[in-house]
């Protein structure tokens, strides 16, 4: 059957807060702290666990390769991975710190997806982000394409390779989508950021335009929105922390978007049961919803049909907007419930619940079964987690050979593990 499918990234043993995010606020605020990457993995795997708990369809991508010896051999440095690894660590830090990143952790940047009943040829369409806006996740979408043609093998599906990395593109993030019912055609929403502000923007309008050429989507039924500056400006790097949509519902921040009411009036000529949840900046301002990222929520539709949010405990600990989800739960609005999840280690990157999540329509019996979840795998997952990751990195232990060997192994037995 047709249903909406969460696919969290694992998040890898190599996590850490190196501040590689310009213009992510809380990449740059936790500069130096130190990680708990087993910590950070079983949050994960509790936030997969509850989504399950609510009757949800849960899937998972593996973490990529790091630290990323073959990237560091393209750069010059020779030897077998450990001398790499080393030579990079002795004669550039920062680069290292690249090579070392669990960014790909943020699956809403692995790719955008436009299910089957948007697109020309009626196949679910996946194209993998270049995210070429930041070193450190611009070497992950080789590996992730190899890792979705695994998943989605199945000839209801068509995996693109990224876009040329001149037009910067973060994938999911940036694109909304609105529809009666997941499994039905829908209004595709990509956001994107204009130069010029204080920091970069990351989805550029020809990267989203071409996205939506190859996935063969009705231009009819296509929107392109741009970004507030101001909202870039304020952190919100991605349109997912400012904005979030599902099915017939857009719960955005009056400050997301350049122009919201070209948008709503758009919305209200191609989709006249749409429904926007704004919030105004009285209520909730930018700052308190960046620092909280009530935006970067999970609104899903449950099993009875009615809808919830999925919100980072930030969300619960920030008064104005605590009391804002309140009042919106007692009203008599589309979002029914709200729930609360730790996810604190992905937070302090700039990570909140929609970071950790792809969205894909489809039908899971067509999808590769080792990428699903449930319960005991999960109990397998937090068990090698337990094992293998360790338990902290402090802001000198990724130049610790130990360090690398220990995250070489732990993948290894992940790989091994779920039958790779
Ligand atoms: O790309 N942080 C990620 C967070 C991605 C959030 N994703 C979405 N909004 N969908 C990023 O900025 C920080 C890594 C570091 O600083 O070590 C980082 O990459």
């Amino acid at each position: 059957m047709i249903r909406e499918i969460n696919f969290d990234g694992l998040i890898g043993p190599t996590h850490n807060y190196a501040a590689l995010s310009f213009g992510n606020l809380a990449s740059a605020s936790n500069a130096g702290a130190t990680s708990r990457p087993r910590e950070a993995a079983l949050q994960g795997l509790a936030k997969m666990r509850f989504a399950m708990s609510l009757g949800l369809t849960q899937g998972f991508l593996l973490p990529l390769e790091r630290p990323n010896a073959a990237w560091l051999r393209q750069l010059g440095f020779a030897g077998d991975d450990a001398a790499v690894c080393a030579a990079t660590y002795a004669a550039d830090p920062r680069l290292f710190a690249q090579a070392c990143s669990a960014s790909s952790m943020w699956t809403a940047n692995a790719a955008t997806v436009s299910p089957a009943a948007d697109t020309a040829d009626g196949r679910t369409h996946l194209s993998v982000a270049n995210l070429s806006r930041m070193t450190h996740r611009s070497i992950e979408h080789t590996e992730t394409l190899a890792q979705l043609r695994l998943a989605f093998a199945d000839p209801g599906f068509s995996v693109h390779p990224a876009v040329p990395a001149t037009f910067g593109d973060e994938g999911a993030a940036n694109h909304m989508r609105l529809t009666a019912r997941h499994g039905e055609p829908g209004v595709e929403v990509f956001v994107y950021g204009e130069e010029g502000g204080k920091f970069p923007a990351r989805q550029n309008r020809r990267a989203s335009e071409a996205v939506a050429r190859r996935h063969g989507l009705d231009p009819a039924w296509t929107l392109f929105v741009a970004q507030s500056q101001t909202a870039i400006d304020a952190g919100a790097f991605h349109n997912d922390v400012v904005a979030v949509a599902n099915e017939h519902v857009l719960f955005a921040h009056e400050h997301a978007f350049a122009d919201p009411a070209q948008l709503k009036a758009d919305l209200a000529r191609l989709m006249p049961g749409a429904i926007v949840v704004e919030v105004p900046a009285s209520a909730v301002s930018l700052a308190d919803a960046i620092a909280s990222y009530l935006f970067n929520s999970q609104l899903v539709t449950l099993p009875d049909g009615t809808m919830a949010l999925i919100l980072p405990m930030e969300s619960h600990d920030c008064a104005p907007v605590k009391a804002y989800l309140d009042a919106l739960v007692a009203g008599n609005g589309p979002i029914r419930a709200v729930h609360y999840v730790q996810v604190r280690e992905s937070m302090r990157n700039g990570g909140g619940p929609a970071c950790l999540r792809l969205r894909v329509v489809a039908d899971p019996a067509t999808i590769d079964d080792r990428f699903l979840l449930d319960a005991a795998k999960a109990d397998r997952l937090e068990a090698l987690v337990t094992r293998h990751w360790p338990e902290a990195i402090g802001p000198n232990d990724l130049g610790n050979p130990d360090l690398w060997a220990q995250a070489w192994a732990a993948r290894k037995a992940l790989l091994a593990e779920l039958g790779f």
